[in-house]
């Protein structure tokens, strides 16, 4: 019998050794002891990451291990998936998501689009590497109340001030939530560059937006 540390455990080292099989197993034998889907993503997948993150830094280990990690954990997350447990919304909004031009992280994107969908909101992805006038183009076209940019690296970061900014050229920056979110993106740089909210991660997403939506409801009195 198995503890729930040793699963934890193995589930961190197959994600580190890049081994999807064992790192699907894990996931697999998290849910069969009672462990908490999403915390098994992204407190200990995210817990493997930090440490794949910090390998990559010591130049121990170079992209090919990094990616064969975020394979694993990619594949973990399938698993886990349907066992997440998350509130539904009766607040029906529509969120355009993506992950910022020029950047190809999207596995927290991808999370927080589990968590938002999962809640009941309808979720138009556009993936990763989303060129930045599509945020502003998808978003007229669906009427959306909200757009999710997600962006890992301080060099695509700058992508979502351009985005902010396009809305308000485009003269509808008031009609749309915009929440921002990724590892360097603080909450002082959320603000500064006028967005909305900066969701700290996939969960606090969710009431983030239902909050958003509301006030949002209320300011534009629907229409768009
Ligand atoms: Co790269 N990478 N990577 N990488 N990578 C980082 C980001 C880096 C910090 C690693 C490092 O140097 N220590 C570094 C960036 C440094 C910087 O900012 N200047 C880096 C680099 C340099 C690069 C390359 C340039 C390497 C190269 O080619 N020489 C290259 C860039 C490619 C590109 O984008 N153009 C590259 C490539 C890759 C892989 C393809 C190999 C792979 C990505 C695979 C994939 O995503 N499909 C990869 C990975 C896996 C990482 C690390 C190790 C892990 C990222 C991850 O998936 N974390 C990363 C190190 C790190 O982040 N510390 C690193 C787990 C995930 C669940 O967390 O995405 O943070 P995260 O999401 C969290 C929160 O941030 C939040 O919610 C989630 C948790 O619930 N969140 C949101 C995220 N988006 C949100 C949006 C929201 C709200 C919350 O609202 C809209």
């Amino acid at each position: 019998m198995v503890t729930k540390e040793e699963v934890i455990s193995k589930f961190k080292e197959a994600i580190i050794n890049g081994n999807e099989e064992e790192a699907v197993k894990w996931a697999k034998e998290s849910i069969s002891i009672g462990l908490d889907a999403y915390e098994m993503i992204t407190k200990y997948g995210g817990e493997a990451m930090e440490v794949i993150s910090k390998m990559y830094e010591e130049r121990k280990i170079f992209v090919p291990e990094v990616l064969l990690a975020a394979n694993a954990l990619t594949s973990a997350i399938e698993v886990l998936r349907p066992h997440i447990k998350v509130e539904k919304t009766k607040v029906p909004a529509k969120i355009v998501l993506g992950v910022v031009e020029g950047d190809i992280h999207d596995i927290g994107k991808n999370l927080v689009k589990i968590m938002l969908s999962s809640a009941g909101f309808e979720v138009i992805d556009l993936g990763r590497d989303v060129p930045l006038q599509k945020f502003v183009d998808v978003a007229k076209e669906v009427k959306a109340d909200v757009i999710g940019m997600s962006a890992l690296m301080s060099t695509t970061m700058p992508g979502m001030k351009k985005v902010i900014d396009m809305l308000k050229e485009a003269g509808i920056r008031d009609k749309v939530a915009v929440i921002v979110g990724g590892g360097p993106v603080t909450p002082e740089w959320a603000q500064s560059i006028g967005a909305d909210a900066r969701p700290k991660d996939a969960s606090a997403a969710v009431g983030i937006t239902k909050q958003l939506v509301e006030e949002l409801r209320k300011r534009r009195g629907e229409s768009w």
